[in-house]
């Protein structure tokens, strides 16, 4: 039987049936709901997903998962009820006890299986998308922490004494480098509301305060990359998410690491499961558990 699996991320929710390890059928996605209340992502899934006919239910989730409940670390990508009972509702709805994993944790795992992490053993992917959201894979396993909280080098400090960002630290590199980021400076630096795509359209024909603004995001990512790699030694970067495989981002990136010194740098290359790394990772770790 297939593993249902479910992708709840700041900007849209997507749910697939996930047969024989990586093939994806029936794939719906809708806007998430930014009501702040959990049972409305769950009456989200509920219009996008049949129920039945599943072997086992996988949920990749933005926030940080602990024993099944999610609470956000950033409110301001997916606003939610602190612990939510992320597990128990959809145990409720489905009939059957989801894995629910962070979403950069499952496109991590995914990446590293049967993806552009293939191969290494220590491999990090990083979703440039509403934040920023990092999955670590430490020799060989993947890291999710004893509160979940492991990987989430979105919220590292990037810019000392930089705006607030929702999770009540100061400059962490995702009020520098996210598409919500890129959206807030656009729109104060272009002098009209815009969304992070408009930055770089801007970009490309030439605007020199969106090209800046990108700029300024890959040296921080850049950066933050670097510090990974001198925490944990990465072999490999892998990146996804809406922003993150934009047209000639992940170029940018690999030509700003060419400033780093030789010692910190990577590789750095686009995942290869593209938008649906965290739908097929958090299916194999459902299958994993069975
Ligand atoms: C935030 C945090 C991470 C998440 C990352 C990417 C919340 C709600 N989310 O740093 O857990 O992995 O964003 O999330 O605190 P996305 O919604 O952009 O995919
Ligand atoms: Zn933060």
């Amino acid at each position: 039987l297939p593993v249902l699996a479910i992708d709840i991320g700041g900007t849209k929710i997507a749910t697939a049936e996930v047969s024989g390890g990586s093939s994806i059928a029936n794939r719906r996605q809708a806007p998430t709901p930014r009501t702040g209340r959990g049972d409305d992502l769950i009456a989200a899934i509920a219009e996008l997903a049949q129920d039945g006919g599943f072997g086992a239910v996988a949920v990749a989730t933005t926030g940080i998962v602990r024993d099944g409940a999610l609470t956000a670390l950033n409110p301001q990508t997916l606003p939610i009820e602190d612990g939510y009972p992320l597990a128990s509702v959809i145990e409720r709805a489905f009939g059957m006890p989801p894995l629910v994993v962070n979403d950069a944790q499952a496109a991590a795992w995914a990446e590293y299986t049967l993806g552009a992490g293939k191969g290494f053993r220590n491999f990090a992917f990083f979703t440039v998308s509403t934040g920023i959201g990092c999955g670590l894979v430490v020799d060989g396993r993947l890291q999710s922490g004893a509160t979940g909280l492991a990987g989430h080098v979105g919220h590292t400090r990037s810019e000392p004494g930089g705006i607030l960002c929702g999770c009540g630290r100061r400059g962490c590199l995702e009020t520098v480098a996210s598409g919500t980021a890129l959206a807030r400076l656009g729109s104060e630096r272009l002098g009209r509301k815009v969304a992070a795509p408009d930055v770089f359209s801007a970009a490309a024909k030439g605007n020199g305060v969106a090209t800046k603004i990108i700029a300024g995001a890959v040296d921080a990512l850049v950066n933050g990359f670097a510090d990974l790699t001198a925490s944990v030694d990465v072999d490999c970067f892998a990146i996804g998410g809406g922003v993150g495989l934009a047209p000639g981002y992940i170029e940018a990136l690999r030509v700003r690491s060419l400033d780093l010194p030789q010692v910190y740098r990577r590789p750095i290359v686009a995942a290869q499961a593209g938008a649906d790394a965290g739908l097929l990772g958090a299916a194999m770790l459902a299958r994993l558990r069975i």
